[in-house]
């Protein structure tokens, strides 16, 4: 009985694929193992799985849901058209979380499905940033619908099943547009969660969720208020608990949560109480990397709570220290008098900080953006620091702004990556610009500062050993792979079919010939920037003076001065940033002289010698048993 139902059983075929994007030659950006599972993927396969167990399309059409990645995993598309005609036509493939850059290949994914009558939907932060900014639907979304993919814009968690039960009727539309009813996110019933098969495919045993979506503030280069508000949406610390234990359960321990800026989830603070709880009486020992901005010291316990809630890692839209530059930006929350606070406060609990630094806004030229890196080396206690290309990323206001104007802009999606120079800087030719990229990887990861990054982070109890593989991958990455760390992963995998339409094949001779080749360099660097990094950690550890190590970018704020360190009177903007948050600060004539406003409650200790005794770090430092995990390059 039950084989003769097997036998006549058609089931409705959902295949999830989150693309990659293409190289400079046109081949597909994959590896053996990629960075980090994909939350928008997350998302969605949650939410799939949740509509096929709750029998969605009925007690006779079951769901089966198969998720992959692209940047792990390569994709078949005849596979899919087999599988999904042997169940007679029920099927579809979504394209998930489609950035801008992903967007030719995306495409490309979907041609032959669509040419073998395969259903196709399409979503992410591309489509939907367009739909919420431009008045009419560009060019390539709408050759997009032309192939008769659908578009979904908005988020899925109230309108997955809806394009399910279209699709199972052959009637798809072609376009989904949620974007004008941002869903609540609270207690959905299927947050984001991925299986550890698919976890074993990234490095590391990491995996992501958001906690929250939307941020309070305006800067014009961000996508994500446009998509996703300015409102503080966010999920319930009782389905934030959900998410840890179905994870512990099959033992993944670490997480990346991916809200852009974790301190002004609304929550932030229960949810952390409950991960406290979690850690302290539950005995799970969970980790984080969380993303903040350059407040997230002012807010209340945010910090000590980060660490009781097992924060490893930061990440901190740091984007420039020319404040002109940040006014340009409408990024006016980020204030240079705070950065040595705020990065001072994460070194005081031991974290490891990463911040993000965008090159291209409207003061930089070449010789600007090395000063500026030196000052930044010299001044900020900062481990990791990443470069961007500042882009007009569809869904910014600064897209929106050149593209109503007609100024150009790089027709190729697949260059906004943010690594490339997609339009024209008053400053910098394109070539200066894209220059000034390259070398700042360079600029910033010399042999003497990474020897540097290493002592500031011994002499604050933070563990090297785990800091050792995040600062080789930052480092390494450009020089290595010219290619972003967060586009990175282990072991390059190129197919010479997987090629961009409208490219050439290349012959196997020459393309086999080059690969071996590009794949016996890369080994070779790769151990050899290992060994180094590695010397310089052996060096550190070897220094019995090294817990005392002390520099200026260590220096207790409360103690510095403001009238000679450059980040404060590098350029007119800088000195009137200064002056001006004096005299908010109340300090103008108060005595405190030419030092930069201190925050309340901020130990001066600087009679220690730097401010960094043990004590203070015992205290405040993590169980220090990371070494022996598998370590992730990003959390
Ligand atoms: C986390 C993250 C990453 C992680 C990715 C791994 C991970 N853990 O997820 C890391 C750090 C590795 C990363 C890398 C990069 N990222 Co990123 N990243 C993000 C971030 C902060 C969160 C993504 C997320 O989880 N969002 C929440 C999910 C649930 O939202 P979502 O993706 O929009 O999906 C929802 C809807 O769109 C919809 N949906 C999506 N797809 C589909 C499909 C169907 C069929 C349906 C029905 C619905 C649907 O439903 C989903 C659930 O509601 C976003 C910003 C943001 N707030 O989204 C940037 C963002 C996506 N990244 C961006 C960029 C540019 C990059 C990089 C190219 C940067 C670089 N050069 O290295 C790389 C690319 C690497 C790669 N191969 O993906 C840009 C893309 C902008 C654009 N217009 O293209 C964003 C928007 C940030 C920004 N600067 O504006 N990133
Ligand atoms: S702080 Fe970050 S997320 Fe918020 S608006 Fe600015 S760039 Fe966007």
């Amino acid at each position: 009985m039950l084989k003769r139902t097997r036998a006549t059983e058609r089931r409705f075929q959902l295949f999830l694929i989150k693309p990659s994007h293409y190289d400079d030659e046109g081949y597909v950006v994959q590896w053996l193992r990629s960075t980090m599972p994909s939350n928008s993927l997350a998302a969605v396969f949650s939410l799939a799985k949740g509509a096929a167990e709750g029998k969605l399309l009925g007690p006779d059409l079951p769901i089966d849901v198969y998720a992959m990645d692209e940047t792990n995993t390569r994709v078949r598309t005849r596979q899919i058209v087999r599988r999904i005609k042997k169940n007679g036509g029920l099927g579809l493939v979504g394209i998930i979380g489609v950035q801008s850059n992903e967007f030719p290949r995306a495409v490309d994914i979907a041609r032959p499905l669509r040419e073998a009558g395969v259903q196709v939907v399409m979503g992410g932060f591309h489509v939907s940033g367009c739909l919420a900014m431009l008045k009419e639907i560009p060019a390539d979304i709408k050759a997009a619908q032309d192939l008769g993919i659908s578009i979904y814009a908005g988020e899925a968690e109230e309108g997955l099943d809806e394009v399910l039960l279209d699709a199972a009727r052959g009637e798809l539309r072609p376009l989904y547009d949620h974007m004008k009813h941002l869903p609540d996110i609270g207690e959905i019933a299927s947050p984001p969660f991925l299986p550890l098969d698919f976890i074993k495919r990234t490095i590391g045993n990491v995996t992501s969720f958001d906690a929250g979506r939307g941020c309070p503030f305006q800067c014009s280069f961000c996508t994500i208020i446009n998509v996703q508000g300015r409102k503080s949406r966010y999920r319930s610390a009782d389905s934030v608990e959900q998410i840890l234990r179905m994870n512990w359960d099959q033992g993944v321990k670490r997480f990346f949560i991916t809200d852009d800026n974790f301190a002004r989830n609304k929550d932030w603070e229960a949810i952390y109480d409950r991960i406290i709880k979690l850690r302290e009486e539950d005995g799970m020992d969970v980790r984080f990397m969380i993303q903040v901005d350059t407040l997230c010291h002012k807010i209340p316990n945010f910090i000590d709570k980060s660490r009781r809630a097992g924060v490893t890692r930061v990440f901190i839209g740091l984007e420039n220290i020319n404040p002109a530059n940040l006014i340009a930006a409408k990024k006016r929350q980020n204030k240079i008098t705070e950065y040595r606070k705020m990065l001072l406060e994460w070194k005081r609990v031991g974290i490891i900080t990463y911040a993000g630094y965008i090159l291209g806004f409207p003061s930089d030229t070449p010789e600007s953006i090395r000063h500026d890196l030196e000052i930044i080396k010299k001044e900020l206690p900062l481990d990791m620091l990443e470069f961007f290309v500042l882009t007009p990323l569809p869904g910014s206001e600064d897209h929106k702004v050149l593209y109503e104007k007609g100024v150009w802009m790089d027709p190729d999606m697949n260059k906004y990556d943010v690594e490339h120079v997609v339009t024209a800087h008053p400053k910098m030719t394109q070539e200066e610009w894209e220059g000034a990229y390259q070398s700042a990887w360079g600029i910033y990861y010399t042999d003497d500062h990474l020897e540097t990054i290493v002592r500031r982070a011994y002499a604050s109890g933070i563990n090297i050993r785990s800091l050792m593989p995040v600062l080789f991958w930052f480092s390494s990455a450009v020089a290595i792979e010219d290619m972003h760390p967060l586009q990175w992963g282990i072991f390059r995998l190129k197919y010479r079919r997987d090629r961009r339409s409208g490219l050439p094949l290349e012959s196997p001779f020459v393309f086999y010939a080059r690969y071996a080749a590009d794949i016996a360099r890369k080994v070779a660097v790769v151990a050899k920037r290992w060994r180094h990094l590695k010397s310089i950690v052996r060096k550190v550890e070897a220094d019995p003076h090294a817990k005392l190590y002390w520099d200026e970018a260590l220096t207790p704020v409360a103690d510095e001065d403001a009238e000679h360190m450059e980040l404060y009177t590098q350029n007119e903007a800088a000195r009137t940033a200064v002056e001006r948050e004096r005299r908010v600060a109340g300090h103008a004539g108060s005595g405190n002289g030419g030092k930069a406003p201190a925050p309340a409650g901020h130990r001066a200790n600087g009679h220690q010698g730097n401010g960094h005794d043990a004590g203070l770090h015992d205290a405040a430092r993590h169980p220090t048993d990371e070494q022996n995990e598998p370590a992730s390059p990003l959390v």
